[in-house]
Order: structure tokens, then sequence, then C-alpha cells
């Protein structure tokens, strides 16, 4: 088989690309190795940047999102016995759309299995080669057998454990990594949200955040140790440790409704960026090139931009025959991915309580959110960020 543009992973960064690429006229190939029921049912994200929101709409992948999509202005912070609101509108005139992942890649696979490219289930790529040479190709298994795709380029949106970034040889790949002492346990439960906006608590056991997936369905994080086995915290210990570190805010008021669980899964938290993010005639982009912890509700709105870029590159080649975009495409995309990891860590380590933390540390990390809390600029930084900076 032989494509201009081989895509590996159907996830929302191969999707979204294989829609810019078909919709510009550019032949593509999408490779997934899942079947198509677990990829549409795998629990990840939920915050879209508005730039998320454009790029769906502006590949026809915006209606059902326009309809359930729930648009947010702010961000309720709680710690150390306060509340504080984050006013994003206000601070930045931009606001942001709560949207399942899930959701994303169901409108997405819908169209492409509608109208195309070809993309198929079941096809796992084993290796990426030639990419610096004449002649790129994955190697991929389907359907039992063995096959080659040949392509003119190959981008590699296989996420963390896939196999696009071993074809950069490991003499020219840097990889920067940060392993959390903790990890996230996420839950989704069939019970209205109790706040109307996303809530960060940094209690004092541990970071817990509120958020939602419609007016009937939360869906909330609770920090854990590492290891952590979902199985050892039924429905009761969950919530009642979420009581306690939403408690951390200021409203005794304030009640978390409790419904039943429908879906438990751990997260482990890692920041982990690999450069660069092209090798020749391959390219990365999404979690294949780079991860954060989802405390800043960044991950895939990052795999977003790589791609819009992406797709804005290929479109050039396309009409004009020059590469300039596509070789800008690594110093473009890595300038947002460190900026999206800082602050990603910046949220991380400002809200979560790890083992054994100092006194002197805890003092530290409330006073960064005491400083959100009472300064406009500090607020206008985290606002900026969190809404996500804009594409150029
Ligand atoms: P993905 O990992 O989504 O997609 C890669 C695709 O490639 C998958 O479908 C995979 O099956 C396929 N693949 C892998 N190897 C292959 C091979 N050899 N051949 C063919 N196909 C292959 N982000 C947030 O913003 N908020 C969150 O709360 C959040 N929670 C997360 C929870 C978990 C458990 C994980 C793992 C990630 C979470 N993320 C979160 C981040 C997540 O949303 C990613 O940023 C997003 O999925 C990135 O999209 P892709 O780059 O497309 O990678
Ligand atoms: C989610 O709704 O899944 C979500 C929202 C914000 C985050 C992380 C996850 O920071």
């Amino acid at each position: 088989m032989r494509t201009t543009v081989g895509i590996i992973g159907a996830g929302p960064a191969g999707l979204l690309l294989a829609r810019q690429l078909h919709l510009a006229g550019i032949d593509c190939v999408v490779l997934e190795n899942r079947d198509r029921a677990y990829i549409e049912a795998r629990q990840r994200a939920g915050m879209l940047e508005a730039g998320t929101v454009e790029a769906l709409r502006a590949v026809g992948a915006g209606s059902r999102l326009d309809a359930e999509g729930l648009e947010h202005h702010g961000i309720e912070l709680r710690f150390d016995g306060t509340s504080h609101r984050v006013d994003f509108r206000a601070l930045t005139g931009r606001t942001v759309t709560v949207y399942a992942q899930t959701e994303i890649v169901k409108d997405l696979v819908a169209l492409q299995l509608a109208e195309g490219p070809p993309l198929f289930f079941g096809a796992e790529a084993v290796a990426v080669e030639g990419a610096d040479g004449g002649s790129p190709r994955v190697r991929y298994r389907h359907e039992g057998r063995e096959a080659t795709l040949e392509c003119d380029w190959i981008v590699g949106c296989d996420g963390f454990h896939g196999v696009a970034r071993s074809a950069v040889p490991a003499a020219l790949r840097t990889t920067y990594e940060r392993d959390y002492p903790f990890s996230w346990l996420g839950i989704l439960a069939d019970v209205a949200p109790s706040s109307d906006e996303l809530v960060y608590a940094r209690g004092a056991t541990g970071f817990a955040l509120l958020s939602m997936r419609s007016p009937t369905v939360s869906r909330l994080y609770l920090q854990v140790p590492n290891g952590t086995d979902p199985a050892d915290w039924p429905d009761e210990r969950i919530w009642d440790e979420l009581d306690a570190r939403f408690a951390a805010g200021s409203d005794p008021d304030w009640t978390l409704r409790r419904g039943p669980v429908t879906s438990k899964t751990l997260t482990p938290m890692r920041s982990f960026v690999c450069e660069p993010m092209r090798h020749g005639r391959l390219l990365l982009a999404g979690d294949a090139a780079h991860i954060v912890p989802p405390t800043g509700a960044k991950g895939l709105n990052l795999a977003v931009f790589d791609v819009r870029l992406l797709g804005r590159a290929f479109e050039a080649l396309h009409r004009t025959g020059s590469t300039a975009l596509l070789d800008a495409y690594p110093r473009a995309a890595l300038r947002r991915v460190w900026q999206a990891t800082r602050f990603s860590y910046d949220m991380t380590t400002m809200l979560h309580v790890p083992p054994g933390e100092s006194d002197f540390d805890r003092r530290i990390e409330l006073t960064r959110l005491e400083r959100i809390a009472t300064s406009r600029d500090a607020a206008a930084e985290l606002a900026a960020q969190y809404t996500g900076l804009p594409l150029e």
C-alpha cells in the first residue's frame, strides 16, 4: 500500500491530522492497533482550549461539541480554608469547554469512516523504516499478516507507548523526564456535578479535582500513592476522601453530591519531552513526543496544537512545494510544548501534597496559591496558560 502521509495512531492527534489532510486533498492512511470500541471508550481528557474547539469546528467536527460541550468562564481554587475563582473571561477574554476526549474520538472516527481517508483498526505498526532515506515506510501487522505502508512522510501519533519515537536514533534523541511521587484515581459518577465550574483543591491530605461530563455525570480525580489499586478504593472511601479535600475551601455549607461510581482508572503522573520531534521524513505529534501531568489540562490540547501546525505545513507543501513550515515544525511545536510542560509542572507541584512534604515546602506552595488569589497579574498568567496561548 502507498500513501503521501502515513499516520500511526487514531487518537485525537492522528484523527484530527487525517481529517485536516483529507480536507486539503492530501492522500493519507491511518493505522490504529486497537479496535474502534476500545479507542472510543478510553476515558481520558475533558477540558478543551478555545483553539482546540476552533480546530474541531474547522474540520466539521464541531456540531455535537457545540450542542453538548459545556463552556466555562473560570475555575475555582480551594486551599487552606479559602476559595478563589479565577475568572478566565475577565482576565483573558477567552473561555474553555468541557467535552470528553471520548466524544472527540467518536466524532472524528465517524467522519473518517464516512468520508475517508482509510482508517485501519487492528493494524499494529511494528517499525518505522527509511525515515532518513528516500523510502519511508511503516511495517505493520493486520489481520494476521505482515504488511508495509510506503509513504512520502510518516507522522507518529501513536502515544507514549508507540513505536514511532524509537525510530529517531538514540544518538540524535534527547528526552527530558520527571516522574511524580503520586498518581490520580479518576472516577466517573452518575450524579450531577456539585459545582458549575471545575474545582481544584489542595487539601491537607492531597489534591482533588471536580470536573464533569454533562449536567448528570461528574468526573472527579483524587491524588493517590503510585501503584494504588483502584479496587482498594470502594465508592464510600472515595467520596469520604473527596469530601475531606474539597472542605479546604471557605464555604462550610458547600456539599459534594454522591452517586454510583461507574468507572475508576489510575493515571500515573509524568512530564516527558522528546527532542527533536522530527527525523528526516518522520514527524512526531502528541503523546508520542510529550506527556504532561493532567493537572493543567494540557495533554489533549498540546496534541491538537501539534497537528494544527502539521496540517498547515503539509497543506503548504501540497500547494507550493515548500517544506518551510515542515522544517519549522519541531521548533514551533517545542516552544509551546515547553510552555505547557512548565505550566503543568507548576500546577501539579502547587496543588499536590507529595509524600513527606516538609512544613517549609507546604508553606511555599500555599504562598504560590495565595499569590494567584490576591494578584491580578498572577491570576492572569494562570488564566492565559490554562485557556491556551494563541496559535501564533
Ligand atoms: P493517544 O495516546 O490518545 O493515541 C495514540 C493512539 O495510537 C492510540 O489509539 C493507540 O492505540 C495507538 N497506537 C499506539 N501504538 C500503536 C502502534 N504500534 N500501531 C498503531 N497504533 C498504535 N489529558 C488531559 O488534558 N486531561 C486528562 O485528564 C488526561 N487524562 C489522561 C489519562 C490517561 C490514562 C492517559 C494515558 C492520558 C491522559 N491525558 C489527559 C492525556 C491524553 O488526553 C493525551 O494527551 C491524548 O490522548 C493525546 O492524544 P494522542 O497524541 O493522539 O495520543
Ligand atoms: C477532565 O475533565 O477530565 C479534566 C479537566 C481538567 C484537568 C484534568 C482533567 O486538569
